[in-house]
């Protein structure tokens, strides 16, 4: 490459990422002994099922297993939102979708900055769940006032980060050294400061309100809060954490274990107490503690369409309307199980989530296919092709979040008390004018990915397009 090409965004995608797991581990000890136990499990499925691993190389995927899938930050205002899109979009992250957290008793709303197009999902998955406070929906408003003047004193960016920035839009891209640079830069932004911006008295009472707006108010920058990497056996991983003197949320977010897969599976260690000098504080002394950062895992599966969701959410409403987890995860047992009778209802193989049109699938003509199509026509039923064997189908992954899960992964990290019933309606038009563009349609990306792979495929079969 020379010196004067720009790098690729997927390419600075991956130096940021790398450069955050670093300091996430130099920070967060316990998420090293996660990793670690991340990589065992792996290991371990790996030895044990030749298939799988052939599949993950297949796929290009086994150097990058052990790579962070996602991290997650928690804004302030609508101008940090704004600038975090360019930031981000500088990697070749950009929004999709919307979750309404307020109406899980979390007083946000987010959007996921990620790689859009397929190769770019392939060359390096990452993505950050972005969250923005929705300061009117604290009830008092001088507190509101307090914590919109803290706010707006604030500056989370640098200014070199700021001009590099406005130079990859200026230019379309950044050289060598101008990209190495910006992800010294941006990484500044999502690093812990133990120095909290207000007194010990100002943060009890943010905290008083809700945890998570001391969590953004009350400290300089967004501080990445956890990162996650990919795990091929989440229950592994969940059993094995207390072996290792790591304490996992009492159960993992999303559908049950079954054979296929589906959409997101996810668990975490708790946020561990660390100390916070606020402001007053004798030099030395530290005063206060604050719980923000923790770890995470995920394993992910087929995306769902609309109809597959739909039956998702109201199996996974009837599950928690039967069962709700209690404080000390002493019931778990019991969620799991309803979970598991449940989703029973949810067909688990690939032929019946297939023509069901329960979930997305990738389409590629098979030799077989090739060869028919040489010697005559073929029907122009994609399902006829499947069953003929002239077509085969792999599974789109899901590459989004699911809000009941980010809520439960919020409030496992913030305390019992933490959970308001907020009223308000949910703002997606709020957000993208803070944002500053409108978020991408997830279930239309794969609705597209789907589309175009039959397409290509029906296009090499000699077959016009666009038949179902
Ligand atoms: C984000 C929680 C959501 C996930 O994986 O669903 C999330 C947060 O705690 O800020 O990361
Ligand atoms: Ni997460």
């Amino acid at each position: 490459m020379s010196a004067d090409a720009f790098v690729h965004p997927d390419e600075i995608r991956s130096m940021f990422s790398s450069a955050m797991s670093d300091m996430y581990r130099a920070e967060v000890p316990q998420y090293g002994a996660l990793l670690e136990l991340v990589a065992d499990v792996n290991q371990e499925n790996l030895a044990a099922n030749a298939s799988l691993r052939e599949g993950l190389e297949r796929n290009d995927e086994l150097g990058r297993l052990d790579v962070e899938r996602h991290g997650a930050i928690r804004l302030g205002k609508p101008e940090e939102l704004f600038t975090m899109r360019r930031l981000f979009a500088v990697m070749g992250m950009h929004p999709v979708g919307y979750y309404d957290l307020s109406v899980a008793g979390v007083p946000v709303h987010s959007t996921a900055f990620r790689p859009i197009d397929e190769g770019a999902l392939r060359r390096n998955p990452f993505r950050v769940f972005t969250s923005l406070l929705r300061l009117e929906l604290i009830e008092d408003e001088s507190l509101r006032n307090d914590a919109q003047q803290i706010l707006t004193a604030r500056d989370i960016f640098t200014a070199d980060a700021i001009k590099l920035i406005d130079l990859a839009e200026k230019n379309g891209g950044l050289k060598h050294a101008q990209a190495q640079q910006f992800v010294a830069e941006a990484l500044e932004t999502f690093r812990w400061h133990s120095d909290a911006t207000v007194s010990l008295e100002s943060y009890q009472k943010m905290h008083d309100a809700h945890r998570l707006i001391a969590d953004v108010v009350c400290f300089k920058g967004p501080h990445i809060n956890h990162l996650t990497p990919r795990t091929l056996d989440i229950d592994a991983v969940q059993k094995g954490m207390p072996e290792r003197g790591i304490a996992p949320k009492a159960v993992v977010e999303g559908p049950p274990t079954r054979n296929c897969p589906i959409l997101l599976r996810q668990t975490s260690f708790k946020a561990l107490e660390e100390q916070v000098r606020f402001v007053g504080d004798c030099a030395k002394g530290t005063s206060g503690t604050h719980t923000a950062r923790f770890g995470e895992i995920e394993q992910r599966g087929i995306a769902l369409t609309q109809k597959g969701r739909a039956l998702y959410d109201t199996l996974l409403a009837n599950v928690r309307h039967a069962v709700q987890v209690n404080a000390g995860g002493s019931n778990a047992r019991d969620y799991e199980t309803e979970l598991a009778e449940r989703f029973a209802a949810f067909p688990d193989d690939y032929d019946t989530l297939r023509t069901e049109d329960l979930a997305f699938f990738k389409y590629t003509p098979t030799n077989a296919g090739l060869d028919a199509a040489r010697e005559g026509t073929l029907s122009d039923s994609v399902t006829e092709l499947v069953d003929q064997g002239y077509l085969r189908c792999d599974p789109i992954i899901y590459e989004d979040f699911l809000p009941v899960s980010a809520a439960g992964i919020f409030q496992s990290n913030l305390g019992d008390g933490a959970q308001k019933n907020y009223q308000e309606q949910s703002h997606q038009d709020v957000f993208e004018q803070a944002l500053g563009a409108s978020v991408s349609d997830e279930l239309a990306l794969y609705a597209d990915t789907q589309q175009a792979s039959i397409d290509v495929a029906l296009t090499a079969l000699g077959l016009r397009k666009n038949v179902a």
